[in-house]
């Protein structure tokens, strides 16, 4: 009695393991969804300055009271968001990051020698 006990507790931690595994390795798999938020202001770009590879949808905020927009550049990416961002706006664009480094900034104006530009490292 004691034995098949046993036998059931292994057999059924065993069976949560092969649950629980397809499930992290879906999590940790390349090409995963990542969100990154982006606050713009005169004149700086507040976001992570390291993100993980994948398909990543920035989602930008201007907090500032100037008409503020961010590209993202490097890598074999040069992606901007549709439309500049007036006072309070918000918009979102996806990138497909790979490892490397990419420049984010504000291509408005002279904004980016005030201070509009981040260097960004992807991370694998
Ligand atoms: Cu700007």
């Amino acid at each position: 009695m004691r034995c098949s006990s046993h036998k059931l507790i292994i057999g059924c931690a065993l069976l949560l393991g092969f649950l629980l595994t397809p499930g992290l390795c879906a999590m940790a798999a390349e090409g995963t969804d990542n969100a990154v938020n982006v606050t713009l202001s005169e004149y700086k770009i507040e976001m992570p300055q390291t993100l993980k590879a994948g398909l990543t949808t920035f989602t930008v905020m201007n907090t500032g009271s100037k008409k503020h927009t961010l590209e993202i550049k490097g890598n074999g990416v040069d992606e901007k968001l549709k439309s500049d961002l007036k006072q309070g706006e918000s918009g979102t664009m996806q990138v497909q990051l790979k490892p490397g480094i990419y420049k984010a900034s504000c291509p408005v104006g002279d904004h980016e020698h005030k201070g509009m530009a981040l260097e960004i490292k992807v991370t694998p």
